[in-house]
């Protein structure tokens, strides 16, 4: 299978579901025989970038980080998966930069705030509203929307199998040779 090297980069709020369709649309793309590898908190948060914070400069710190890293695997032909809020258009953009254009697609988990609230499946959203947590996204730090998202997958809608057979329909064609 000729596959092309590119960046599928998921961008949303905390519980909109971006890990949850990274690790599924990448089970399928590895089923389907491409070379892929999933960049989340679990590898990047708690590793590489452990010593960065959640303020603004943590977060573009983060995100620039990510995009070089990105980088590297693509230049060794592999489909990156990115499941990070990245909350700021720039720093999108700039990993757009970094990975090039044509190697990159944007994928808005677009649900709304009191559907990731609901779900609350860390307790985060509890703890921000109580203020124990400080600068969390969508109470007292930003997300500002995608200006330029390839897909929008409104989460709150559909099943995470509708989102997925919409994200292969999308993908499949990109990362073809
Ligand atoms: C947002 C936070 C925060 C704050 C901890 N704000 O739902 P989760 O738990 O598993 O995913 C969130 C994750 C966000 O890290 P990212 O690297 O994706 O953020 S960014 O792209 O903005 O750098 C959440 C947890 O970390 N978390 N504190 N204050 N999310």
């Amino acid at each position: 299978l000729n596959q092309k090297a590119t960046l599928i980069w998921f961008t949303g709020l905390s519980g909109s579901g971006k890990s949850t369709l990274a690790v599924q649309l990448e089970a399928q793309l590895h089923n389907l025989g491409f070379k892929t590898y999933l960049l989340d908190g679990d590898n990047i948060r708690s590793r590489l970038n452990k010593d960065l914070n959640f303020t603004e400069e943590g977060r573009v710190e983060n995100i620039r980080r990510i995009g070089e890293v990105s980088k590297l695997f693509l230049d060794a032909g592999i489909i990156v998966l990115s499941a990070f809020i990245s909350p700021y258009e720039a720093d999108r953009e700039q990993v757009r930069r970094i990975v090039g254009e044509e190697n990159y697609l944007e994928v808005f988990v677009n649900a709304p705030i009191e559907v990731c609230e609901q779900r609350d499946v860390k307790g985060l959203y509890k703890k921000a509203r109580s203020g124990e947590v400080k600068n969390f996204t969508g109470i007292d730090s930003p997300y500002e929307i995608p200006q330029h998202p390839d897909v929008v997958l409104h989460t709150h809608e559909k099943t995470v199998g509708e989102s997925i057979q919409m994200l292969l329909d999308i993908v499949g064609p990109r990362v073809t040779l």
